[in-house]
């Protein structure tokens, strides 16, 4: 029996890829969290132990900010996740996709699990959580109904400035703009997109900024298969096949502790996120060094 979906919400999901909009946090709880988020820009924004907080932010919040594990621990969140994949569940990253007003940075067209080394697999769901007016203006994502039930197509590299992705990835096949339907959401709402769904998102026009944060769902059953081993936090259910190194939430923001582990898990994820790449992929880099973003 389904937890927050209906029957018809899962078909949909099944069918075209992606669900939208979701309600999740009231606009009270979304402000809060947003307000943390700015908080944080503030106290930090000489960086933390040499890098930008945007790296933290970008990747793997999870590991050293305990509010960004809050957030992908949500019952209804995790309600909603478990009704597409079931009842055991892992968080594998936490990123923020921040866009300041007026900003010309853009995400190109991709599938999210072309670098990520977990293969081809259905058992991984990105929520996309909205704190802020995610309008078209806005520059919210878009998806192409149904490109989840194709494979991994071939993306190129570009490493354009205004990329967000790590590398400018982008599908090197043709995508059909007037395909696309557009993932607009309130501070609060929330979006559930398959990892081979085709999606990318356009600049900020808006006068405001536009804040969203991707948590990665995955099942026990996904593999790390480019690189060694991989890490992730089991937020339901069991994990009964250890396929992942069990990772807890932090309890201390940018603690000793998690800096460490947030540096272990970047070095064995650096195998995967950056297998092919011609330039150096800056944004994982590990935190003994300023990163390029
Ligand atoms: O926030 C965006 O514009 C893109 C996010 C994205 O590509 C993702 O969450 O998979």
């Amino acid at each position: 029996m389904a937890k927050k979906l209906t029957n018809e919400q899962i078909e949909q999901y099944n069918r075209d890829g992606y669900l939208m909009p979701l309600d999740l946090f009231s606009t009270n709880e979304a402000q809060d969290i947003r307000d943390h988020i700015e908080g944080l820009e503030t106290i930090h924004n000489q960086g933390v132990a040499g890098n930008a907080l945007n790296q933290f932010f970008r990747i793997n919040g999870q590991v050293a900010i305990p509010f960004m594990a809050e957030i992908a621990k949500t019952p209804a969140l995790l309600d909603a996740v478990e009704d597409i994949l079931g009842p055991d569940l892992m968080v594998w990253s936490c990123e923020l996709f921040i866009k300041e007003a007026g900003a010309e940075k853009v995400v190109s067209w991709h599938q999210d699990l072309t670098y990520w080394g977990l293969g081809e697999t259905d058992d991984e769901v990105t929520a996309w959580i909205a704190f802020s007016d995610v309008s078209k203006q806005a520059g919210c994502m878009k998806f192409i109904p149904g490109s989840h039930k194709q494979s991994i197509a071939p993306h190129s590299d570009t490493f354009s400035e205004d990329n967000l992705l790590s590398r400018g990835q982008e599908v090197a096949v043709d995508v059909n703009e007037d395909d696309a339907v557009y993932d607009e959401l309130k501070p609060g709402q929330m979006s559930l997109h398959h990892g081979r769904l085709f999606h990318a998102s356009g600049p900020n026009k808006s006068s405001d900024r536009r804040i969203g944060m991707a948590i990665r769902y995955v099942t026990p059953d996904v593999q790390q298969v480019v690189g060694k081993r991989d890490y992730a936090m089991l937020v339901r259910g069991a994990d009964r096949n250890q396929n992942w190194i069990n990772i807890a939430a932090p309890s201390t923001l940018f603690g000793e502790e998690e800096m460490k582990l947030y540096n272990e898990i970047l070095v064995a994820q650096s195998a995967a996120l950056t297998a092919g790449a011609e330039q150096t992929v800056n944004l994982y880099a590990p935190s003994n060094k300023m990163a390029g973003i």
